[in-house]
């Protein structure tokens, strides 16, 4: 079973959107293994967007992401990364399509609402930079054998 990092973002958080969002993540039949609402510091949304580091647009990201909590969550499910890559569409809300959480609910490509891993190896790095591992759960869903 796969896992991968999602993170809804400030603007998010402030707008109350995070019930919407976690909700369409479990109509998925996703699995909810950790989550948190978390400030995060300058130096893990640095290490965070480490990638993004010679972009002109990373102290803006870096500030806004430190600019209030985030809701950070580890999900759960065959093919999640690629799944939850789908539900949550486009980097530019302008450019997602309806139906897609950044599609529905996003602004402009710095506030588009929700984070999420782009690959198998950047979960795993991004799970342990805002998780302990003491932070998350093992349990069996009721269904989960009749989902997966
Ligand atoms: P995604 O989050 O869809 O994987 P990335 O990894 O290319 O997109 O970009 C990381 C974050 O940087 C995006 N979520 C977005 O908020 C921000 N970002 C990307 N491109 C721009 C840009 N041109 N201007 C401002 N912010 C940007």
């Amino acid at each position: 079973m796969e896992r991968t990092f999602l993170m809804i973002k400030p603007d998010a958080v402030q707008r109350n959107l995070i019930g919407q969002v976690v909700s369409r993540l479990e109509q998925k039949g996703l699995k909810l293994v950790a989550a948190k609402l978390y400030q995060a510091n300058e130096d893990l949304a640095k290490e965070h967007y480490a990638e993004h580091v010679e972009k002109p647009f990373f102290n803006k990201l870096v500030s806004f992401i430190t600019s209030g909590p985030v809701f950070a969550m580890v999900v759960e499910g065959n093919n999640v990364v690629e799944v939850t890559r789908t539900i949550v569409g486009e980097t530019n809300p302008a450019k997602a399509a309806p139906g897609t959480i950044r599609g529905d609910y996003g602004i402009d490509l710095g506030r588009n609402i929700i984070h999420g891993s782009d690959s198998n190896e950047s979960a795993e790095r991004e799970i342990g930079l805002w998780f302990d591992k003491s932070e998350l759960n093992n349990y069996k869903l009721n269904n989960e054998n009749w989902v997966y």
